[in-house]
């Protein structure tokens, strides 16, 4: 068997994936239609014709505007269920999945509609699909704290339904540091905590550090420049804290997929996984990804199932979901 074939027949597990960043230009546009909402374009070729990123603002400016387009408890499930289907296609056993409800709730979603609507899906995926799945609330760090807060509040009641709390979106100007009330606030209610440290961004280094040292996160959301801070570095693997990279996002935020890196952090034994961040956005899903990543470091076999032994090691799956896999 070649080593694509090995990869997409591997048992798979996905830590780092935004729902929202699953929205193929086909289910944009019939979701457009089904509710009314006027997103500028009206063929598929016309919305990628939109997808021309090379930083995180320039992706971030296209991603947010996306969302209008799904309004009700439906929508929601119906986007997180074509995402599970891809991914057990995929041979995903396991996904942990990103969601950023302070968009919606800004736009007059009720937070209610967001969490039942995706965790509708989650249930749905494991009767007939197989898949385990988790949700993840995102804060979006450059929204007011205010409304960090409210859905924060909110979270505490949905402790079936989401297993952690992240961070993310645009970091200049919105360390971690800004949002450790929440993080305490939710770990003491039971959910895990991980925060994006986006690749090369200003200030990135003292971002870490507080997600480290101050947060004290589970794990960290791309987080490799971790190499250029031997003391951070020390701290990462004493911890056996976990790294979520994805290659294909990275060439598109930075211009580099940090393939080198990314092998070098696994094979020096940090707890590194591969994953598909926005893969309607980026043009691929972690097959894809880890792909780009064999490629590009020259990867074996052995090395592609060390990524999913860390996976579902740093994942915060359920003890039998953990035991059944690999
Ligand atoms: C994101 Cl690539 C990336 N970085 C930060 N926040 C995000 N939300 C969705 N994709
Ligand atoms: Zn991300």
């Amino acid at each position: 068997m070649d080593l694509d074939a090995f990869t997409a027949a591997l048992p798979k597990v996905e830590l780092h994936l935004h729902l929202e960043g699953t929205l193929e230009p086909e289910l944009k546009l019939d979701l457009a239609r089904r509710n009314g909402v006027d997103i500028g374009q009206s063929t598929v070729e016309e919305v990628r014709a939109t997808y021309r990123f090379d930083s995180l603002a320039s992706f971030l400016a296209v991603y947010y505007p996306a969302m209008d387009v799904l309004v009700t408890r439906a929508d929601f499930r119906d986007l997180a269920m074509a995402y599970f289907r891809k991914a057990a296609e995929q041979n995903v056993r396991h996904a942990e999945v990103f969601f950023d409800p302070q968009v919606h709730v800004a736009r007059g979603v009720a937070f209610e509609d967001v969490v039942l609507g995706y965790h509708d899906a989650v249930e749905q995926a494991r009767r007939e699909l197989g898949l385990s799945a988790g949700l993840i609330l995102c804060l979006v760090r450059d929204l007011p704290v205010e409304s960090a807060e409210e859905v924060v509040e909110q979270m505490l009641g949905f402790g079936e339904q989401i297993v952690g709390i992240g961070l993310d979106s645009d970091e200049r100007g919105h360390p971690p540091a800004k949002f450790a009330h929440l993080f305490a606030r939710a770990r003491a209610a039971g959910f895990k905590v991980t925060v994006h440290c986006d690749i090369d961004q200003e200030d990135t280094l003292e971002h870490l550090r507080q997600a480290l040292e101050d947060i004290a996160v589970d794990r960290v959301d791309h987080g490799t420049n971790v190499v250029e801070d031997p003391r951070l570095l020390a701290l990462l693997q004493e911890r056996g804290t976990g790294l979520t990279c994805c290659p294909i996002s990275n060439s598109f935020v930075t211009d580099d997929s940090k393939a080198p890196v990314i092998a070098d952090l696994l094979r020096r034994g940090v707890k590194v996984t591969v994953n598909s961040d926005d893969p309607a956005y980026f043009g691929g899903y972690v097959t894809e990804n880890l792909i780009t990543l064999t490629r590009a470091a020259d990867l074996g076999p052995d090395e592609l199932i060390q990524l999913q032994r860390n996976a579902i090691d740093i994942s915060w799956a359920p003890a039998d979901v953990k035991e059944e896999f690999l």
